[in-house]
């Protein structure tokens, strides 16, 4: 290695011109890269003994970074320079598509309900997932032994407490927070999202949503209630759609039914949907127990009322014949993507 070697590379350095990021790459792998002429220099001093160390040390490294600091000052300038070479990119290409979403067929469920109950004048009401027991509970007529108070099927927030915290079993406490603040008469409908504590399968799910009613006001029978859930089936189902009812049992309705729609699939005629029965179940309802509107602080002897309730994936479910409740919560695109009412996210 002579000084000239040095000042030739130091000489080449200062002429350096670059304009672009890789010009600049190619110069740093050009001198200071596995193979470049810097580290080459390093080889051979490398090879040196200790008088010609002493000579070359100091001035190779200066020479390293005088070429390190060029490098740099190139890399940080070059793109001012290249804007006056004009736009690096095609403006004239077509854009990526933004990839619509769309909604959730429990979505459009809830929507289709909301919007016919909204059709009668009922309003719509929402309340706390974490509620307490009076409003799960205690206020809906539930004995304290009730198996739906356990642990085994409702998910506690907090135990060992008078009134503990829990995730809700049912949108019921939505309409019980109604009829503690507003006046009778009082018609509304609560959507929601449910907890129980349930083994996940085809048929159950430890999350699930509902939309639940109440009408509240003098004089209200079991006939409007079977008239309000004809006109909904109807609305929900088709005009030609019958509905029948079977009596049943809830803590918080007296007398208490199950309501089934003519299936529309076989009119009537039997299928693997209907089970060979014609009729599909499609939620429950009944007249509010007296003891859930006093609870309320509602005169029982002057006002009476109807409820009802249902389960929107099972209704989701007969709508588009899906056979695996599990559907619903994976979120997988390719199921997501059927139901094609795409809305722009
Ligand atoms: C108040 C008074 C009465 C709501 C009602 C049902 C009947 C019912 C189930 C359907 C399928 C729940 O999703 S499901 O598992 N619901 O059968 N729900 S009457 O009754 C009320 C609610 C609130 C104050």
């Amino acid at each position: 290695m002579k000084r000239e070697d040095i000042e030739k590379v130091l000489a080449e350095l200062g002429e350096l011109k670059c304009k672009t990021q890789k010009d600049v790459e190619d110069a740093r792998v050009r001198f200071l890269g596995k193979k470049g002429e810097i580290t080459a220099l390093f080889d051979e001093f490398r090879t040196f003994d200790k008088e010609m160390k002493a000579e070359f040390g100091r001035t190779l490294n200066e020479l390293k970074q005088t070429a390190q600091a060029r490098i740099e000052e190139l890399k940080a300038t070059i793109g001012e320079g290249e804007v006056s070479e004009g736009p690096k990119h095609d403006l004239t290409m077509p854009g990526d598509p933004l990839e619509l979403g769309s909604r959730h067929p429990v979505s459009i469920v809830r929507q289709e309900i909301v919007d016919i109950f909204r059709k009668f004048g009922y309003d719509v009401a929402e309340g706390p997932e974490v509620e307490d027991d009076y409003h799960v509970f205690e206020a809906l007529n539930f004995p304290p032994n009730h198996p739906a108070r356990d642990m085994q099927d409702t998910f506690f927030v907090s135990t060992g407490h008078p009134n503990p915290l829990l995730l809700r079993t049912h949108t019921s406490s939505v309409q019980v927070r109604a009829m503690e603040n507003m006046h009778v008469p009082i018609r509304v409908i609560c959507p929601g999202r449910v907890f129980r504590n349930e083994a996940i399968s085809a048929r159950a799910h430890c999350i699930f949503h509902q939309v639940e009613g109440l009408y509240i006001d003098e004089n209200v029978t079991f006939a409007d209630l079977k008239q309000a859930i004809l006109l909904f089936a109807r609305e929900m189902f088709g005009p030609e759609t019958e509905i029948r009812m079977r009596p049943s049992y809830f803590p918080f309705t007296e007398p208490s039914a199950e309501v089934d729609v003519s299936c529309n699939i076989c009119h009537g005629k039997g299928c693997n949907i209907c089970k060979g029965t014609g009729w599909l179940e499609i939620l429950g309802c009944g007249m509010v127990d007296p003891n859930v509107l006093e609870a309320s602080g509602i005169d029982s002897k002057k006002y009476s009322g109807f409820a009802f309730g249902m389960g929107l994936e099972r209704i989701a479910m007969l709508k588009w014949r899906v056979n695996d409740l599990r559907h619903y919560f994976e979120n997988d695109m390719r199921f997501l993507k059927e139901f094609d009412t795409a809305v722009e996210v």
